[in-house]
């Protein structure tokens, strides 16, 4: 029988007795649950989480590197700090036993967060306010990270952003055929393969030492920040389970992969998901405000381009995932990895089209910034 959220809770320090616990959706790895806690008039709301075994193998490395990121963002020194910051760095809370985790009886790991009130996240973006402050949320994690050495965290997932050997991974899939997909998959996997010379565009300057590695999010899409309900400021990154040693570009890539375009990441109609370059300008105006002032010149000559790789990569992880019969990704229907897939490869068609367009608003921002 699954454990029961409640009594999981219970075995965490939290303000008064666990009352209700209902799910929360979002996220294609972990199980989630949002949970009530009350004493004497007072209530306090968590979010409880059990981590994916088969993705994370190693949760006690996964949660050093938590706890290793957001006590820096919480102290002092970092930079960018605010007073303020209850709401703008998540809070993870203590098992009565002192741990970071609870495992229970059938070796499932779970871990409680204080529950950031009035705040939503979104699926997609809405306005270029939106996309705006988003960036500004991303490049203000990279910034209070700047000064913490990328050595002290681990590769929780090793070669994660690795775009070539995410596309060998693709490969294999194909030759092994394990469900019988690849003929439901041939159209996906012709155009993968036009766009192939996007493979090495960030992992070869990583490799030779070109780009440095800094500590990044890898997973900076839109649906990891909070926004304030009554302001619509984005104040808090969510999601850090991937916070290891990578590029920024990682995270602009996947900004622009989330943030460029209204359609649903898996809105795989085969009709056309347009960048809409309004989007995309409040995009690198709201990360550059705040990463212009670190990132390199082999890093910023590379804005546009990670958009491309990364949508490049994520379509392929997620026809991999097609082909391997959903092993990784949480679905909820039979073809969602291919449509996920599809909208991925229908953003990039658009995105290629509209790359020098880019560019120019990159260049101009650039030259404003500085
Ligand atoms: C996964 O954890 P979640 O659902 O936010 C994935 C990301 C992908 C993303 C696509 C650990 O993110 O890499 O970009 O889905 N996370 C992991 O939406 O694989
Ligand atoms: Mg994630």
């Amino acid at each position: 029988m699954a454990p029961d959220p409640l009594h999981i809770t219970r075995l965490f320090e939290t303000d008064g007795e666990p009352t209700a616990a209902d799910r929360h959706a979002g996220g294609h790895i972990h199980d989630s649950w949002r949970v009530a806690c009350g004493r004497a008039g007072l209530r306090r709301r968590y979010l409880l989480q059990r981590l994916s075994a088969s993705v994370f193998p190693d949760p006690a490395a996964l949660m050093r590197n938590i706890e290793r990121v957001l006590d820096h963002m919480a102290s002092a020194s970092a930079p960018d700090a605010s007073p303020s910051g209850a709401r703008e760095v998540l809070t993870l809370v203590r098992a009565r036993d002192g741990a970071s985790t609870v495992t229970d009886a059938t070796g499932g790991v779970w871990r409680l967060f204080n529950f950031i009130e009035n705040t939503r996240c979104r699926e997609t973006v809405a306005t270029a306010h939106d996309a705006s402050e988003a960036g500004a949320a991303f490049a203000r994690f990279q910034r209070r990270l700047a000064d913490l050495p990328p050595s002290r965290l681990s590769f929780t997932l090793p070669d994660f952003h690795h775009t070539p050997k995410r596309l060998a991974a693709l490969r294999c899939a194909v030759e092994e055929n394990p469900v019988g997909r690849v003929a439901h998959a041939r159209d996906e996997l012709a155009r993968i393969a036009r766009h192939e010379d996007l493979n090495g565009l960030i992992q070869q300057p990583l490799d030779a030492g070109a780009l440095p590695l800094r500590i990044a999010h890898n997973d900076a899409k839109i649906a990891n920040v909070l926004f304030d309900v009554d302001s619509g400021k984005a104040i808090c990154v969510v999601d850090l389970d991937t916070v290891m040693p990578g590029s920024p570009l990682h995270d602009f890539g996947d900004m622009m992969r989330s943030m460029t375009s209204r359609r649903r990441e898996d809105q795989g109609d085969g009709t056309e998901a347009p960048l809409d370059l309004e989007l995309f300008d409040a995009l690198v105006d709201g990360y550059l405000a705040g990463a212009c002032g670190f990132l390199t010149p082999a890093e910023t000559a590379l804005l546009t381009t990670s958009g491309l790789v990364i949508t490049f990569e994520q379509a392929v992880r997620f026809l991999t995932d097609y082909l391997l019969g959903d092993a990784y990704y949480r679905t909820q229907r039979p073809a969602q990895n291919l449509d996920r897939a599809r909208s991925q490869l229908a953003l990039l068609d658009s995105m290629r089209r509209q790359r020098g367009a880019m560019e120019s608003m990159v260049n101009a921002r650039l030259d404003a910034a500085r």
